[in-house]
């Protein structure tokens, strides 16, 4: 697909921030298609014949960045099967780029971003979420010491990502430590100044 078919949001913030809560709300009201690369990673891994369900599992139970390859060729293929359907995509990439060769290889690869919605949230208040989403959520992450080292990623890896972005001036910062609805209102409060 051309670059010009897609505009794309990559939507950041630490573990259990809520990007899916939001994302899924965006998608409800604005017509996003929400592609959650934690999600396609774990599809994958459960997909019968992947060559990369053993690889996937131990990288996500150590809160570790899956080799790039991986997911940026999950996220092309899903774009590519949502574009079949609307030939202009608004797309949401949802906890991706996690990590600085991503985000050359997905710029390079399929297109650069037109904003990135930054959830900045403590790690208090993360860490309060996932463990009580852990005792109902059967996601392998969702457990004391997988979440500590989730956080210890996203500090080294993935905040120099925010960051990039930030000096390019598409950061768009939203408190994520609010209610899911006023986090929502100011989420499509700034992202229509932004986008129209
Ligand atoms: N909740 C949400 N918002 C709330 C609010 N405002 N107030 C109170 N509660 C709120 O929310 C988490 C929980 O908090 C839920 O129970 C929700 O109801 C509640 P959610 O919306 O799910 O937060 P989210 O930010 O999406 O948290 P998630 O756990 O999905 O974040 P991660 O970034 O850790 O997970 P992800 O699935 O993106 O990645 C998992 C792993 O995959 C990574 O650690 C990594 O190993 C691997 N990965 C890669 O290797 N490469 C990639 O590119 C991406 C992932
Ligand atoms: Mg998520």
């Amino acid at each position: 697909f051309s670059p010009d078919d897609v505009t794309v949001v990559f939507v950041l913030g630490g573990p259990g921030a809520g990007k899916g809560t939001q994302c899924a709300r965006l998608v409800a009201q604005h017509g996003f298609t929400h592609l959650s690369a934690g999600d396609l990673l774990r599809a994958e891994q459960e997909r019968p014949g992947s060559q990369f369900g053993d690889l996937i599992r131990s990288y996500i139970k150590d809160g570790l960045i899956v080799p790039m390859e991986v997911t940026v060729q999950l996220l092309e293929n899903a774009m590519t099967d949502a574009l079949r359907t609307k030939p202009k995509g608004r797309f949401l990439i949802d906890g991706f780029p996690r990590k600085m060769d991503q985000a050359h290889r997905f710029e390079e690869a399929v297109c650069p971003a037109r904003l990135v919605l930054f959830y900045d949230c403590n790690e208090r208040v993360m860490q309060e979420r996932l463990l009580e989403r852990g005792k109902t959520s059967g996601r392998a992450d969702d457990n004391a010491e997988s979440i500590r080292k989730r956080f210890r990623t996203f500090v080294e890896t993935s905040m120099p990502v925010v960051d990039y972005y930030d000096k390019q001036g598409k950061v768009v910062k939203i408190d994520a430590t609010a209610t899911p609805d006023a986090v929502f209102a100011d989420t499509q409060k700034r992202l229509t100044e932004k986008l129209g």
